[in-house]
């Protein structure tokens, strides 16, 4: 377990003095809607009980010193000569030292500690986790004044500029304004936030790591985005007041994208279906029907993997094992796909048995082991 002294006693031995504070910032689940967020439609994630870890101080000079735990390497840079490096891992925290910069935020030097217990490449958001709890930690250190959702967007754009990524909100959001014990229901056009408590009654959340990350993640994730708004202006054509896939319906994706696009069709008319399959299943959640909203998270996954193929065959080997298992309610892949885990919705006293099941076969389907991990709803970014 990853504590608050264990970040102080590692930031002494590293840097040779105390860290000024410590953040803390989560990984997240998504109950429903991929790819939904940067159509400017809805979202239902939250925060899980692990998280990334950051303890922070400033320096005299102008030096960015940082030190990654999980990779075991240290990198320094000027912070007049920002550029991503080579590494990876420190565009994640340099990216939003840019982000600061381009605002002309009075930043200095400073020391900085990473640490964290969200496995990586699982599609937990690992990453949008240590943009907030670094933007967090900065900016309270540097006395920035920015406020959660600015942090989340600087989270964004860091994605978007230094990683090469041009993801959507939710996984920052969802990092930085999470509530124990709810789902955020988020309206990814004007960022209002409905928390939805997470009642799932005899039911419990499991996620099963594919423990596999497909290469083509990043590049096939740039290409749906730019399907989706080909679609936006094919139908923006004849109707110039639509301005994201939120605008449109399927009636206009037949009227005037089919014949044009076949595959832009497809791909947009997932993102039209899939925020309604969202708004069923949060209803459902709300009235305490979960055989309903475990209903919505197998056709969603039916629907992401046919149509907007964005799974593998580890994820879709699971959902099936899934629907043929009595006691799992719904089960589908999270996050941006060719990888990472499925979240599962499961009947608490089949808990035990399905794990166990579902562990077995996909070893003998596929040669590896799948990472069952059991977890709790937790608060947004803090400071420890
Ligand atoms: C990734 C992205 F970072 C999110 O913005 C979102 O689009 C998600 O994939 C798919 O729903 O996690």
């Amino acid at each position: 377990m990853i504590t608050k002294q264990k970040i102080d006693s590692r930031f002494q031995e590293l840097f040779n003095e105390q860290a000024a504070l410590v953040a803390k910032s989560p990984g997240r689940i998504n109950l429903i809607g991929e790819h939904t967020d940067y159509n400017e439609g809805f979202v239902l994630p939250t925060a899980i009980d692990k998280a990334i870890y950051v303890g922070v101080s400033k320096r005299n000079d102008n030096r960015i010193s940082l030190f990654a735990e999980d990779f075991n390497e240290a990198h320094e840079i000027s912070i007049d000569e920002l550029a991503p490096s080579e590494k990876g891992w420190p565009n994640y925290i340099l990216g939003v030292v840019n982000q600061f910069a381009i605002r002309d935020l009075p930043i200095s030097g400073f020391s900085l500690y990473l640490d964290g217990d969200v496995p990586l490449g699982a599609g937990l958001s690992s990453s949008a986790a240590v943009e907030c709890a670094v933007g967090f930690a900065l900016n309270e250190l540097f006395e920035l004044g920015l406020n959660r959702v600015e942090l989340a967007k600087i989270g964004q754009l860091t994605e978007h500029t230094y990683v090469g990524v041009n993801c959507g909100i939710m996984d920052q959001f969802a990092s930085i304004m999470s509530k124990s014990g709810h789902v955020l229901k988020l309206d990814c056009r004007s960022l209002e936030v409905e928390y939805v408590p997470l009642e799932l009654g005899e039911h419990e959340i499991v996620l099963l790591n594919t423990n596999v990350k497909h290469s083509l993640a990043d590049s096939a994730y740039n290409k749906r985005r730019a399907s989706c708004e080909k679609g936006v202006a094919l139908v923006k054509e004849k109707y110039p007041e639509v301005n994201s896939l939120r605008d449109v319906s399927v009636a206009q994706l037949d009227e005037l994208v089919a014949k044009v696009d076949a595959d832009v069709y497809t791909k947009c008319k997932f993102v039209i279906e899939e925020n309604e399959r969202l708004i069923k299943a949060c209803d459902a959640l709300k009235n305490g029907n979960i055989d309903e909203l475990g209903k919505q998270l197998f056709a969603a996954h039916a629907a992401i993997s046919s149509e907007y193929e964005v799974s593998c065959k580890e994820l879709d080997f699971l959902v099936d094992f899934a629907k043929n298992f009595d006691g799992v309610v719904g089960a589908r892949m999270m996050g941006g796909g060719f990888g990472g885990c499925t979240i599962n919705i499961v009947k608490k006293t089949a808990l035990e048995e399905y794990v166990k099941s579902i562990a077995i076969a996909y070893k003998n389907k596929f040669g590896f082991e799948l990472t069952p991990i059991f977890i709790q709803v937790g608060n947004g970014t803090e400071l420890i």
